[in-house]
C-alpha cells in the first residue's frame, strides 16, 4: 500500500453548532494558572499542566457525540474544590445577575466561581474519532446533533458534582420574567436538584427576580415554582423563596438607576 493511502484521514465532519474556541488549550491553561496562583491562592498547588491535559484527553480523538461522564472522571478528580456550607449559588437562565452577585459577595460561589467552571465558562470544544486534533470548524448541536455531545456532557457532569458536594442553605437565583421560571429540562432542574443530598442540604432559598420593567409573568407563587417545591419535598428538602431579593435587585439598580422601579434608592 502507498504510503499516501496510510496518511490519509477523513475529513472532519460537518455539525451544526460552531467549532471549537480558538486556542483553546491555551486559554483553559491560562485561567488555570490565573485562578490558582491569582484568584484562590490556597490551590496553589493544583498542576495546571496535568489538568490542562486532563481536559483535553476527555475529548480528543473520540466521537462527539458518544461522550461519557466517564471521558471526564479524570479531569474531576484533579480538580476537587471545597466550597463552604451555606455559600453554594445555582442560578437558570440567571447567568448574568448571579455572577454579578458573587462578584460583589466574594464568599458565594457559583460553578463558574470555582476552578472547573472558571476555566470553561463561555468556550466550545469537540474532538473528531479519526484525528488527534480539536475540531475548530464545528461541534455537535445539543438540539440539532445530539444530546451526548462532548460539551453538554461537561456542564451535566460538573453540575452534578457541584450540587453532590453543596451543603447546609444553598441558593438559586431564579428568573421571573419568563414562563417556565423552573424548568425541568434546565441543568439546574434536571442535574441540579435532584443531585442535592437531603442529609446535608437542610433548605433551598430560592430568589425569583423580575427584569426592571418586564410585565412581571411569574413569581414564587407560580405553578413553575411550586414544581420545584413538591420535587424538594417529595426529597426532605425544606424550600423557601423570595421575589426581587433585595441586595440583587441593587444591583439590577445599579446598571439602570433611571428605572421607577429604582426611585427608592435614589
Ligand atoms: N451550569 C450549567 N450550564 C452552564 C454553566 C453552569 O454553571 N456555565 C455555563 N457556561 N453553562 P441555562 P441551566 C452553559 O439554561 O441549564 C450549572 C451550558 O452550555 O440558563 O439551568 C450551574 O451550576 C448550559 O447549557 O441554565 C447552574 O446552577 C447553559 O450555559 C446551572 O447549571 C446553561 O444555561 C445552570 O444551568
Amino acid at each position: 500500500v502507498p504510503v499516501g493511502i496510510l496518511m490519509w484521514r477523513p475529513p472532519p465532519k460537518q455539525w451544526k453548532g460552531e467549532g471549537t474556541t480558538a486556542h483553546l488549550y491555551e486559554i483553559l491553561l491560562g485561567r488555570c494558572y490565573t485562578y490558582t496562583q491569582i484568584v484562590r491562592p490556597e490551590l496553589g498547588h493544583k498542576d495546571c499542566q496535568k489538568i490542562g491535559k486532563a481536559f483535553t484527553k476527555a475529548f480528543l480523538s473520540k466521537d462527539p457525540c458518544s461522550s461519557t461522564e466517564q471521558d471526564y472522571q479524570p479531569l474531576m478528580e484533579l480538580t476537587d474544590e471545597p466550597v463552604p456550607c451555606d455559600k453554594t449559588l445555582f442560578w437558570s437562565k440567571s447567568s448574568e445577575l448571579a455572577h454579578d452577585y458573587t462578584r460583589v459577595r466574594q464568599d458565594m460561589f457559583t460553578l463558574e466561581d470555582t476552578l472547573l467552571g472558571y476555566m470553561a465558562d463561555g468556550l466550545k470544544w469537540c474532538g473528531d474519532p479519526g484525528s488527534s486534533e480539536m475540531n475548530y470548524h464545528s461541534c455537535p448541536d445539543w438540539r440539532e446533533d445530539c444530546s451526548n455531545n462532548s460539551f453538554s456532557v461537561f456542564w451535566n457532569t460538573v453540575s452534578k458534582r457541584f450540587a453532590e458536594d453543596a451543603c447546609g442553605v444553598v441558593h438559586v437565583v431564579l428568573n421571573g420574567s419568563i414562563r417556565n421560571t423552573f424548568d425541568e429540562r434546565s441543568t439546574f432542574g434536571r442535574v441540579e436538584v435532584f443531585n442535592l443530598r437531603p442529609e446535608k442540604v437542610n433548605r433551598l432559598q430560592a430568589w425569583v427576580m423580575h427584569d426592571l420593567g418586564s410585565v412581571h409573568s411569574d413569581s414564587c407563587s407560580s405553578s413553575s415554582v411550586n414544581d420545584l417545591k413538591q420535587i424538594l419535598k417529595r426529597r426532605s428538602i425544606t424550600f423557601s423563596c423570595q421575589n426581587n431579593y433585595g441586595p440583587i435587585r441593587l444591583l439590577q439598580c445599579v446598571k439602570n438607576p433611571g428605572h421607577s422601579s429604582c426611585r427608592y434608592y435614589r
